[in-house]
């Protein structure tokens, strides 16, 4: 569909995901490859906007359906702006988070139906699909203190809501095999970054 490719990173809180987005960003660079990486919610100034609410401590009240079609606005701002853009110019683009994190945060974790959350991912999305996913995978405790004590809005919540995240994404993985890899994010960061490359490198020759 486009000339160039989407790769998004995926998991739960301090997993290592920003880590390896940033790894894959400098070893594309090297190569010469147009390579650019953006983040979920985020990457532009409305979705960094959205990002703020969403994360923000002091917004204790806000309900399930707002945090999801929050999530959802943030990204389709992002998509019509770069991601669409980006891959129709032929970039690589590396997205740390995209859709899946709202399927395993608000659907696994919150409650919200995945269908519903699919039906208007697509309506955000305009139907732009990761060519592939790394989901890396963590022990949800691992993951929160490799992250420190600061904790924004969802951080906060409880160890059977993260583990539920976690298991969310491990079932999203063993549904679509083809796209995403699950990685065992206890290794090294060296030890993860060569798997990931070897699969990039299949991907983009
Ligand atoms: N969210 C997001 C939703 O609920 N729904 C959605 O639809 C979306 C898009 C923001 C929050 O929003 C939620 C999920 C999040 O709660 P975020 O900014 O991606 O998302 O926040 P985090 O997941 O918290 O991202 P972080 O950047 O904080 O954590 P990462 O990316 O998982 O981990 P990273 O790479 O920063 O590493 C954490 C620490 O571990 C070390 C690093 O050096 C760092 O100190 N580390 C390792 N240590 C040992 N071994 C390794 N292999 C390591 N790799 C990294």
């Amino acid at each position: 569909m486009f000339k160039g490719k989407f790769i998004t990173f995926e998991g739960s809180e301090g997993c290592g995901k920003s880590t390896q987005s940033r790894f894959l960003l400098e070893y594309l660079q090297k190569k010469g490859c147009s390579a650019k990486l953006i983040r979920e919610p985020g990457g532009v100034v409305i979705s960094e906007k959205v990002r703020e609410i969403l994360l923000d401590k002091a917004n204790t009240a806000m309900n399930k359906e707002c945090e999801t079609l929050l999530y959802m606005a943030a990204r389709a701002q992002v998509v019509e702006e770069v991601i669409i853009p980006e891959l129709e110019r032929g970039t690589i683009l590396v997205c740390d988070r995209f859709l899946d994190s709202t399927v395993a945060y608000q659907g696994y974790g919150c409650g919200v139906e995945v269908e519903a959350i699919k039906s208007m991912g697509l309506f955000a999305t305009k139907g732009v699909q990761p060519d592939l996913t790394f989901f890396l995978d963590l022990d949800t405790e691992e993951g929160l203190r490799r992250r420190g004590t600061e904790r924004d809005r969802i951080e906060l919540r409880s160890k059977e809501y993260h583990d539920k995240v976690r298991r969310g994404y491990q079932e999203i993985a063993r549904k679509e095999p083809k796209r995403v890899i699950l990685i065992d994010g206890t290794r090294t960061r060296e030890d993860i970054f060569n798997e990931i490359k070897e699969r990039v490198e299949a991907l983009i020759k």
